[in-house]
């Protein structure tokens, strides 16, 4: 079938329209004027459309949001559409959050971002050689193509169509702790108080059994008798709530959350509701993509801040205990009075699931801070990500930074992992070394799986205790350097965790390391092998912040630091009371919810308000 095809330019991306359907999600903002398809060989069958591009010797793929890979994703194939893999380990695909952007590298840099919410099929290499090849289930789509020759001015543009991240609290990114499950309340004191004689907790997380037989918006009396005393006896250890809600609501005629629900819910054919299995048995399905079902959703939300500070959003693939696991393809949607098939829009549940509770949120309170499993690109302005179920061990330890490192190259830079990994046994050694792996993570919260052994650092021998209340500390010296680059990613669009060959993609070494990562422009290779480690030191100048000592990039050094950090010529770093200016430099400082702009131009160093720092130039 001859596809109709459209294609439109502007200054920041080509736009290529096939079969003219308005999408789902439109972030279209730009002026476009007619151009030509150069890039795509593009055939149409009954049911989907197929994409093709010639993939050169020495190109390069990255991207694709959350993946179970190295950031290199050459010679594999992927599918978008959110699962639950009920716990993964490298390999596994496909997981909870689909980003349909994939970035090609070769002479220069083009971005590639398929807006479709339907299931995709990505082959990068694999069935030929040579060839990209992008099956997407569905009719039409719409294609974005972005080309720039560095990363900062590629993400302007893609930033600039999908938004940029949402600013979380302080408190979001500092220590938390989370179990499946914490309970009864005197027992989240109790963790709490532990912690508390080592290290301070920001957050503490209740899992699914806080739920009165897992109905959402309520609470077992028996666990947690007194919302209000629980808040207040948190807020009084400086300590903030975060509480698990499914997207599942139980079906029963004496639950007024589902009552109130009723003609919000997703239908079968028949013009009945929808319903599966989950947690609380038999229950009905949010329509997050009917206006009625998100003003009842938001009304819902808005009734439940009070017993909360936070909101974790699960499941929300959506994960469902059936068949499909998952909501059956052909189940109806109602968006504007018309019926659409789940099948074509499965990948943007958990986005409008996200941006309904956010904007809820938004309505009464600032400092909204959300954490969710699933989502599609631009969930990054409404919620944070963690990477769901990942299972304890060493190798789990780099697929994380791989994945973080992938999902901030997607846009999304509030990321992080559960520390410790959720499934399976972790010796405290390995707990350890996850605390040191994703020491700047924006995101940075101990969970574990209800069948696995404890985590919590009181409960480890001595020694290893000691380790991670030590990393947590060095974190700490660094954390008003993390909230600024975050900030900065609030603004201008650029990834917080960003890949070795960021400033270079020249440097062909810089893509095959996966155990080290920059925040900003701040190089970490994380000790997490014993007590020495190789590291890889890319192109251009640094400085090694424990010595004080410049190294030129372009090499393999050893380290037995216990925290590898290099600073990048021509940028500032603050860390404790220190600010180091490495060369010509600007940098803005967030701080108590306000903007710091500083510049050393070589000779004299500016600050839009008096510094409080030593400053020690390089
Ligand atoms: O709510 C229980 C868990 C939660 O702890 C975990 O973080 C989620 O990713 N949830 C999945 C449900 C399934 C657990 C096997």
């Amino acid at each position: 079938m001859m596809p109709a095809i459209k294609t439109l330019k502007g200054d920041n991306y080509t736009k290529i329209i096939i079969n003219n359907d308005e999408p789902l999600i439109n972030f279209n903002s730009d002026d476009l004027k007619e151009s030509n398809n150069t890039i795509f060989d593009i055939s149409c069958e009954d049911q989907y459309i197929i994409l093709k591009k010639k993939l050169t010797q020495n190109e390069k793929i990255v991207g694709l949001g959350e993946k179970a890979y190295s950031v290199l994703k050459n010679r594999h194939k992927f599918t978008m559409y959110n699962s639950d893999p009920n716990g993964y380990k490298r390999y596994d695909d496909p997981l909870y959050l689909s980003i349909p952007f994939l970035i090609s590298i070769s002479e220069n840099i083009s971005g590639i971002f398929i807006n479709s919410v339907s299931k995709i099929d990505i082959d990068i290499g694999i069935k030929e050689y040579d060839k990209l090849t992008i099956k997407i289930y569905n009719k039409s789509c719409e294609i974005y193509i972005f080309e720039s020759n560095n990363f900062d001015d590629l993400y302007k543009k893609f930033t600039g169509l999908i938004g940029k991240t949402f600013m979380p609290p302080l408190w979001a990114i500092k220590h938390q702790i989370s179990r499946y499950s914490y309970y009864p309340e005197e027992e989240v004191y109790s963790i709490i108080d532990n912690y508390k004689k080592y290290i301070d907790v920001s957050a503490i997380y209740l899992d699914i059994d806080y739920m009165d037989k897992f109905k959402i918006f309520t609470f077992d009396k028996n666990k947690f008798p007194d919302n209000k005393r629980l808040l207040d006896n948190l807020h009084k250890r400086d300590v903030k709530l975060v509480t698990i809600i499914d997207p599942g609501v139980k079906i029963s005629q004496d639950y007024n959350v589902f009552k109130n629900g009723l003609g919000h819910y997703i239908e079968n054919k028949n013009g009945e509701i929808y319903t599966s299995n989950l947690w609380p048995g038999n229950s009905a399905m949010p329509d997050f993509f009917n206006q009625d079902a998100i003003k009842w959703w938001k009304g819902e939300i808005k009734h439940f801040m009070k017993n909360t500070d936070g909101i974790w959003l699960d499941m929300n693939e959506p994960s469902l205990f059936n068949e499909f696991k998952t909501i059956q393809p052909d189940a109806l949607h109602n968006i504007d009075n018309k019926k659409i098939e789940h099948r074509y829009l499965h990948n943007a549940y958990s986005y409008f699931q996200v941006k309904a509770t956010y904007e809820a949120m938004k309505e009464i309170k600032d400092d909204v801070f959300i954490v969710s499993r699933s989502g599609y690109a631009g969930i990054e302005k409404y919620a944070a990500v963690w990477t769901g179920d990942n299972t304890s061990s060493e190798d789990d330890l780099k697929l994380q930074i791989s994945m973080v490192v992938s999902l901030n190259l997607s846009g999304v830079s509030v990321c992080g992992c559960d520390l410790g990994g959720f499934m399976g046994e972790s010796s405290p050694e390995l707990i350890s070394k996850y605390y040191k792996m994703a020491l700047l993570f924006p995101f940075y919260r101990n969970h574990k799986d209800k069948f696995s052994n404890d985590q919590e650092i009181f409960k480890l021998p001595e020694f290893y205790r000691d380790q991670i209340v030590e990393s947590i500390n060095k974190r700490y010296e660094l954390i008003d350097y993390i909230y600024s680059i975050i900030y900065e990613s609030h603004l201008y669009g650029f990834p917080v965790i960003k890949p070795l060959f960021y400033y270079d993609f020249n440097d062909m070494n810089a893509y095959y390391i996966d155990d080290e990562y920059i925040i900003g422009n701040l190089l970490y290779a994380p000790q997490i092998y014993g007590n020495e480690r190789q590291l890889y030191i890319p192109s251009g100048s640094w400085l090694n912040i424990n010595n004080s000592s410049i190294i030129s990039g372009n090499q393999y050094i050893k380290s037995d630091e216990k925290y590898p950090l290099y600073l990048r010529k021509n940028s500032m770093l603050l860390i404790k009371n220190k600010l180091i200016v490495f060369g010509k430099s600007k940098m803005i400082l967030f701080k108590n919810n306000k903007e710091i702009n500083i510049e050393f131009d070589g000779k004299e160093l500016k600050s839009s308000i008096a510094l409080d720092y030593e400053v020690v130039y390089f």
